[in-house]
C-alpha cells in the first residue's frame, strides 16, 4: 500500500506577513496589489476569510466587507524565499517529493518504511517540524493516493492533520460535491451532468468507455480516481511549458508609447526567466484587456528558437503596433510557448547573446532590479498586481 502526504501552508502570504510583522497576528490581513480600486486579493489571513474575504476577489469589495482589514502590497521575493525553505524542508524526510505550487507539495513515504515504521505518525511529526522550522502553520493530509491526501488536507484547514485509512477512502471521496475535487472545472462538470452525473456516487453507473469517449483520458483518469482508483505517481521537477508575465496597470494607458516601457519591462522579466530555466521559445504571445474587460491576444512563432529579449521585444512590439489604437489599456501580458530544452548549436555567439549573458550573471549576483533597459525607465505608471505564472508540463 503507497502513502502519500500532501502539504499546504495556510493563507501563505498573509501568513508571512504576520510573521514579518507580529502587530498583524490574530488580525485580518489582506495580501493584494497597492492599488486599492483595481487590484485584487491574493491571500487572506483565516481572521479575514470570516469576513467572507477570498482569494481572487476585488480589493475594493474586500475593504466593504471588512472596513478595517488590513491591506498589504505584495512582496514576492519574500515569499519565494519561504517556498524554497518550503521544498527544502520537504526533501529531508524523503525523496519522493512533487511540488505543485509556491506552497503546496506532495510527499511520498511508501520507499522510506525503514525510516518511517508508522507512516501515519511520521507524518504527523513530519508537519508539526516542517511548521515550526518554517515559522508557518501548515496542514497536511495523508492516504494512499494522491487525490486523498489532497482532499484529506482541504478538510484538515486550518492548522490541522488528517489521515483517511484506506477501507475509508471511497466514503471520503464521496463527501465531495463534483466541483470540489482537483481537476474538475466547470467545463468538465458540465459535460458530466449532461450525462446524468451530478455527484460521485453517480459515477459508478456510468462506464470507463463512455466516460472516455465524452471526456478523453484525462475524464477516465479523473473517473478511475474517484472510484479509489488513483495510480498517478509522484512526478519529477518538470521544465515549463509556457512562461508568462502580466500586471494591472494602475491607470489605463492608451497610446503604443505609453506601452512601450511596459512591453520591454516584461519582454525582459520573461527572457530572463527563460534563460534561467535553459529553454528556448518559438511563440511569443501578447495579451490586452481593455478599459471594458475585454480581452484581445495575438501570438506569432518565430523560427529560429530564441531566448533573447531583443526577439522577443521585436515580435511582441510587431503584434502592440498592430493592436493599440488609442483605447483604454487596463492589463498586459507577454507569454512565451513551445519551449525546447534540447540544446540548439550555435556557430558562433552573436553579440546579442554575450549581452544577455553579461545581463543574467549581473542580475544572479545583485538581483533582477539591478539593471533595466534604459526605456523601460519611462514607465511612469506602474502595474500594480505582477501575475507571474510559469505553467508546468503536467503528464501522468
Ligand atoms: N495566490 C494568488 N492568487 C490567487 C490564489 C493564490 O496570488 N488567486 C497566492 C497567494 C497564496 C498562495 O498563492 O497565499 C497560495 O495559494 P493557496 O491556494 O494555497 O491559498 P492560501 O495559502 O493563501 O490559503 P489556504 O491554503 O490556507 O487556503
Ligand atoms: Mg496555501
Amino acid at each position: 500500500m503507497r502513502f502519500f502526504v500532501h502539504f499546504d501552508i495556510d493563507a501563505f502570504y498573509a501568513q508571512v506577513e504576520q510573521l514579518r510583522n507580529p502587530e498583524l497576528r490574530g488580525k485580518p490581513v489582506a495580501v493584494g496589489g497597492n492599488s486599492l480600486t483595481r487590484s485584487v486579493v491574493a491571500a487572506a489571513s483565516y481572521e479575514a476569510r470570516e469576513y467572507g474575504i477570498k482569494a481572487g476577489m476585488p480589493v475594493f469589495q474586500a475593504k466593504k466587507l471588512c472596513p478595517h482589514c488590513i491591506f498589504i502590497s505584495p512582496d514576492f521575493r519574500l515569499y519565494e524565499t519561504y517556498s524554497l525553505k518550503f521544498y527544502k524542508l520537504l526533501y529531508r524526510y524523503s525523496p519522493d517529493v512533487e511540488v505543485l505550487s509556491q506552497d503546496e507539495a506532495f510527499v511520498e513515504l511508501t520507499h522510506c518504511r525503514l525510516l518511517y515504521p508508522d507512516f501515519v505518525e511520521a507524518a504527523r511529526r513530519i508537519r508539526r517540524e516542517v511548521s515550526r522550522e518554517l515559522g508557518l502553520r501548515v496542514s497536511a493530509g495523508a492516504g494512499s493516493s494522491k487525490i486523498v491526501a489532497k482532499l484529506a488536507t482541504s478538510r484538515a484547514k486550518p492548522d490541522g492533520f488528517l489521515h483517511i485509512p484506506p477501507d475509508r477512502e471511497l466514503e471520503f471521496l464521496e463527501s465531495f460535491a463534483l466541483e470540489d475535487i482537483p481537476g474538475i472545472g466547470r467545463r468538465t462538470a458540465a459535460a458530466l451532468k449532461r450525462l446524468g452525473i451530478t455527484s460521485i456516487p453517480d459515477l459508478r453507473q456510468i462506464s470507463p468507455h463512455k466516460i472516455r469517449r465524452f471526456l478523453g483520458k484525462r475524464g477516465e483518469d479523473l473517473y478511475l480516481m474517484m472510484l479509489g482508483k488513483d495510480f498517478s505517481r509522484i512526478e519529477p521537477p518538470q521544465k515549463p511549458k509556457s512562461i508568462s508575465r502580466g500586471y494591472t496597470l494602475e491607470k489605463n494607458i492608451h497610446t503604443l508609447k505609453e506601452a512601450i516601457p511596459h512591453i520591454i519591462y516584461l519582454c525582459d522579466s520573461v527572457a530572463t526567466e527563460l534563460r534561467k530555466e535553459g529553454g528556448k521559445a518559438t511563440r511569443a504571445c501578447l495579451r490586452i484587456r481593455w478599459e471594458d474587460f475585454s480581452e484581445v491576444s495575438r501570438c506569432v512563432s518565430v523560427f529560429p528558437p530564441f531566448s533573447d529579449f531583443f526577439t522577443l521585444y521585436h515580435q511582441v512590439r510587431k503584434m502592440a503596433e498592430g493592436l493599440i489604437s488609442g483605447y483604454g489599456i487596463r492589463l498586459l501580458s507577454v507569454e512565451v510557448s513551445g519551449i525546447y530544452y534540447e540544446p540548439t548549436p550555435t556557430l558562433f555567439k552573436f553579440r546579442e547573446e554575450e549581452l544577455m549573458t553579461a545581463l543574467d550573471r549581473i542580475r544572479e549576483r545583485y538581483g533582477f532590479p539591478a539593471i533595466s533597459f534604459a526605456s523601460e525607465a519611462r514607465k511612469k505608471n506602474e502595474g500594480v498586481f505582477v501575475f507571474k505564472s510559469t505553467r508546468r508540463v503536467l503528464s501522468r
